[in-house]
């Protein structure tokens, strides 16, 4: 069973086995978290994220899916880059929010990872609302049959970590 652990922070101070980029399909780089990870974990994230580009995705990583790469200067052993959906309004299909977090536990998995850190994916740039962001996010992993002993969830501010709290308590944690 996996243990959910919720931390108000920024996602590059934290140590775990994975750390989750919320990354576009370009997996070059961008703003929030994934310009954070980039500047603290240093080119060599960069540099495998090139190399994935040339040799497996030349059209980019399909948005819901994850891959990993070194996590360069990071306390972490691997970023797991994975891309989440723009908000398109009342009604959008969380499915691939949903598959962010599931692919990226599989990815996880395959490693042999145990701790993994996750951001509140699609909740920045991608406008995603964070009560239901949260929904989703605790919901994929309470229902991921997974290897993964400890998800954190790193939230940014306070009304991030407050919508996560209010669903783990509503699940009971
Ligand atoms: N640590 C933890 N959470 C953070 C950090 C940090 N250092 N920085 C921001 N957040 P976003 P998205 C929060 O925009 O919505 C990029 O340009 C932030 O407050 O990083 O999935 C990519 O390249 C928000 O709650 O990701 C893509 O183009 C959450 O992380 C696009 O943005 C996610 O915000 C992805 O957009």
């Amino acid at each position: 069973m996996t243990t959910i652990r919720l931390v108000q922070g920024d996602i590059t101070r934290q140590s775990a086995d994975a750390i989750v980029n919320a990354a576009n399909s370009s997996l070059l780089g961008g703003g929030g978290v994934d310009g954070a990870i980039h500047r603290r974990g240093g080119p060599a994230i960069l540099a495998d994220c090139r190399r994935l580009r040339a040799a497996r995705y030349g059209k980019g990583l399909p948005v819901g899916r994850a891959v990993a790469t070194t996590a360069g200067d990071l306390d972490a052993r691997w970023v797991i880059h994975t891309v989440g959906p723009v908000y398109q309004g009342p009604g959008s299909d969380p499915a691939l929010l949903a598959s962010c977090y599931r692919e990226s536990l599989r990815v996880a998995d395959e490693l042999g990872a145990r701790t993994v850190a996750f951001p509140a994916i699609s909740t920045g740039v991608f406008r995603w609302p964070m009560a239901d962001a949260a929904r989703v996010a605790v919901e994929t992993v309470r229902a991921a049959k997974t290897d993964v002993e400890v998800v954190t969830f790193v939230l940014f501010d306070e009304p991030a970590y407050g919508a996560f709290a209010a669903r783990v308590g509503a699940e009971g944690s």
